[in-house]
Order: structure tokens, then C-alpha cells, then sequence
């Protein structure tokens, strides 16, 4: 599907007007119909995603939906006029919870995130039984800033660099409400660029910050970003910025290089989303991640060394 660029020139990302032109901006290539594993991983190679319309049945995702926006609901983020499943949010409203408060106690979304065709994808992928990350990435995107450009191997990095993100829409997603995009081969871009080995919880012992870092205080003296700029990251590394109009049951796979961020949200709806990783059983993995009680990026993630 071509998106008509021409009915939606005003779009904006970390604050930034996006170009438009044609070799800025486009369209997910469908990965619909492709699913030998070598096929797959030469797309993955060349593009550095693949993107999968109608993957799930939409009435799992709706479900997790359901779910999630009673208990947005209950936490008071919606407008208390509208139907929950519409997501609109209470105007004003500085959300305080972290995903666990939409991701625990979930059958719906565990249930869509670790078993059934997800999993089973990644074992035909992998070509071996794969592992997912326990912490999963619950997005509640108020109106507003999305997501800067980064890759997910800077957050995730400490054990196999074979992870894969999936990215699913928890409903549709226009483009007014901001969802995923994605710097067309970026991970080739970078690859003999410091960026993609860098920890952004390793922090330098001889900074004036450091004791903060160590006790807490503060939670990192680089947050991941390979940006704050969009579109000028787009021309430096002479790529396009992909996206699409979201629908439920839509997914999107990356590799943990591919730079990502996300459009900013122009609606009054809150943009929901999930996003989890999946790499070889067999490999090993980043622990801030993984088991009943990930510990995440607390202050035990920490790694200082002298810079
Ligand atoms: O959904 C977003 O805004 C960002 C998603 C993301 O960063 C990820 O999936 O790693």
C-alpha cells in the first residue's frame, strides 16, 4: 500500500516536520507471502525489517485492547465522556505508571506476545527454538512527542546481538495518532559506527554526575538516542523514514540495529502499543531483561568504567 503523501504533508517526529519527498519518506514493504527462513532473513538483511499486515487475528489484538484501555480507565487517563476502547485522553493528564501497571496479570496480551503464531514465527525464523524477553515494552503514547531515533541493541546488548523486536499496534493506529517508523536500512548504515556498540547503562566513573548514576539519583548520562533530529538524520544517513496507517492485527519485526522511533501523536487518542524481543534460546541473553522479575534498568544495571 502507497501511503497519499500529498493528504498528509504535516507530519512531525520529536518535534520535527518531516519531509515529505519521495526519497524521504514511504511506505512498509509487505512481507505478506514471505516465510521460507532464508527468504526471510535476506529481506530482514536488506531492509532491516519485515512487516506483516493482518499477521493476528484481530479480534486477539482488540482483546488486549479491551483490557488495557479499562485499566487506563481506572487509572483516570481518559476522558471520562468516551467509550474506553477509543483511548481518548483526559486532557491534562501526566501519566505516572510504567508499562507493568498494562503488561501484568495480561492472559490476553502473554498469551499474544509468547505462544501461537508469534513464537512460532520466530522458530521458523531462528531455525531453533526461540526466547522472549519477559519485560515487554507496553507504549502509551499521550498526544504529543513519540519516540527519538535509536536502535534497541544500545538497551539490550549484553548478550546475543541476534534479537529481533516485534512491534504490534494494539488497534489501529492512523497516522494522526503516531506509530512506528523506521529508517530504511539504517542498520547497515551504522553498522561500523560507535553507536551500535554502545551500553546506555554504562556510565563514566570520572563524570561529575557518576555518584548519582551509582546511587540512583539519576537514571543515565546518555539516554540511547542516536538523535534528537529526525530529519537530519534521515539526510545524513541517506535513507527513507517508513511507516504505515496501522490496522489491528499488523506487525512489524526489526533487527535490534535498525534505527526506529516513532511519529508524534496529533490525535486526542492515545496511541497503544506493545513491543518485545525474541532471540535463539541457545544464545546468551541480557539479563536486565529476562526472568519473573526483570531487573530492568535500576541502578544493579549499572556498569561505571573510566572515560
Ligand atoms: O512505539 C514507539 O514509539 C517506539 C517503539 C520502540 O522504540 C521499539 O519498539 O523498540
Amino acid at each position: 500500500m502507497q501511503l497519499e503523501l500529498t493528504e498528509r504533508a504535516n507530519l512531525f517526529s520529536a518535534g520535527y516536520l518531516l519531509d515529505m519527498k519521495a526519497e524521504a519518506f514511504g511506505s512498509f514493504r509487505s512481507s505478506q507471502g514471505v516465510d521460507v527462513p532464508s527468504k526471510l532473513a535476506s529481506r530482514m538483511e536488506e531492509d532491516g525489517y519485515l512487516f506483516f499486515p493482518n499477521f493476528l487475528d484481530r479480534e486477539v489484538v482488540l482483546n488486549v485492547r479491551r483490557l488495557v484501555t479499562d485499566r487506563l480507565r481506572a487509572l483516570g487517563a481518559l476522558d471520562p465522556d468516551s467509550l474506553s476502547l477509543e483511548a481518548k485522553a483526559l486532557p491534562g493528564f501526566v501519566p505516572t505508571f510504567g508499562p507493568e501497571a498494562l503488561t501484568s496479570n495480561n492472559p490476553a496480551l502473554d498469551q499474544m506476545l509468547h505462544a501461537g503464531k508469534v513464537i512460532d514465527f520466530f522458530g521458523n525464523f531462528l531455525g531453533g527454538p526461540p526466547r522472549y524477553f519477559e519485560y515487554s515494552w507496553f507504549r502509551t503514547i499521550f498526544p504529543g512527542r513519540g519516540t527519538r531515533p535509536h536502535s534497541d541493541i544500545v538497551y539490550m546488548g549484553r548478550g546475543s546481538r541476534n534479537i529481533f523486536t516485534t512491534w504490534i499496534p494494539i488497534g489501529d493506529i492512523p497516522l494522526q495518532t503516531g506509530g512506528l517508523m523506521i529508517l530504511e536500512g539504517s542498520h547497515r548504515k551504522l553498522e561500523l559506527t560507535s553507536y551500535l556498540q554502545r551500553d546506555v547503562d554504562e556510565y563514566c566513573t570520572n563524570y561529575p554526575d557518576a555518584e548519582d548514576i551509582a546511587s540512583g539519583k539519576k537514571s543515565w548520562q546518555w539516554d540511547g538516542a542516536v538523535s534528537n533530529d529526525p530529519v537530519a538524520l534521515r539526510q545524513q544517513l541517506g535513507a527513507r523514514w517508513l511507516t504505515t496507517e496501522f490496522k489491528a492485527g499488523d506487525v512489524v519485526i526489526f533487527s535490534a540495529q535498525t534505527v526506529h522511533g516513532s511519529l508524534d501523536n496529533s490525535s486526542e487518542k492515545i496511541r497503544l502499543s506493545v513491543d518485545c524481543r525474541y532471540q535463539l534460546a541457545s544464545e546468551p541473553f541480557d539479563e536486565r531483561w529476562v526472568g519473573p522479575n526483570p531487573i530492568a534498568r535500576g541502578v544493579v544495571a549499572k556498569r561505571g568504567r573510566i572515560c
